[in-house]
């Protein structure tokens, strides 16, 4: 029974799907492939159905009536991976923003003994490659409030390349996390780590989308900011674990 899949929400990634699909299929590993898609209006969902047949009882679509948002859609797939037996369950763009390569090594991590692998960009200075300089500054000071505020040590807390060991996500509520953006991401670490769980970051480079675009905005930035004050007060008042 392969013991991998790997999630990829998609939301309009024609110019990226087919040849990340052929390359998270040719990786040296037998690694299962879920595509979250939100009715992309572009007709991704129809490239990832074709490969279907290339590809049969390897890669899965689950296919949301419109765009929803990153943190539902790995939600879903979370629960998804659940039901289909997989003890390691990763997260990853469709990008190329992380490179697939780097899976094995997350996948390694957990092996080693983590509970949850994260491809972190902070880890021995700032690993990010063709971000404008915005992005990143805004991002790295990002994962230092994260730090301030709540106090976990994660370096790259919004990262969103993750492998978690399926014990971690039989064991959070996943029906209480609740935010959807970058937020999502400092939220499944937080309580990860609020559990008990030992996340180990391992250092990536993440590179700039070269097709496609961005579907990051400012009601996902204010989520963030707004969202980990929330978090950590609603912390105060939470048992964990819980049921
Ligand atoms: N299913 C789904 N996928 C999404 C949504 N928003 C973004 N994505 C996907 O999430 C991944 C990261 O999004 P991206 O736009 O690259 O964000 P950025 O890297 O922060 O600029 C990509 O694979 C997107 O296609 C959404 O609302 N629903
Ligand atoms: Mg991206």
């Amino acid at each position: 029974m392969p013991d991998s899949i790997v999630i990829i929400p998609t939301y309009n990634e024609k110019e990226n799907i087919e040849r990340m699909i052929r390359k998270v299929m040719s990786l040296p590993h037998d690694f299962h492939l879920l595509i979250i898609d939100d009715g992309s209006p572009d007709g991704t969902q129809i490239i990832v159905k074709n490969l279907m047949n290339v590809y049969p009882e390897r890669l899965f679509i689950e296919e949301r009536a419109g765009k929803q948002g990153l943190g539902t859609a790995y939600i879903h797939g979370f629960k998804w991976a659940l039901a289909h037996q997989y003890d390691y369950i990763f997260e990853m763009d469709a990008d190329f923003s992380h490179n697939p390569d780097d899976l094995l090594k997350l996948r390694q991590a957990i092996i080693d003994g983590a509970d949850a692998a994260i491809g972190s960009r902070y880890i021995n200075g700032v690993n990010v490659v063709n971000w404008p300089m915005s992005r990143v500054l805004m991002s790295y000071f990002a994962s230092v409030y994260v730090r301030f505020i709540t106090g976990i040590k994660v370096q790259d807390s919004t990262a969103g390349f993750m492998c978690y060991k399926r014990k971690v996500l039989e064991t959070i509520s996943l029906d209480k996390i609740k935010f959807v953006g970058y937020a999502f991401q400092i939220e499944m670490k937080y309580t990860a780590i609020k559990h008990g769980f030992n996340l180990v970051e391992v250092p990536i480079i993440f590179t700039d989308r070269t097709a496609g675009t961005s579907k990051m905005s400012t009601s996902i930035f204010r989520e963030a900011f707004l969202g980990v004050i929330q978090m950590k007060i609603n912390s105060i008042f939470r048992k964990y674990p819980e049921g």
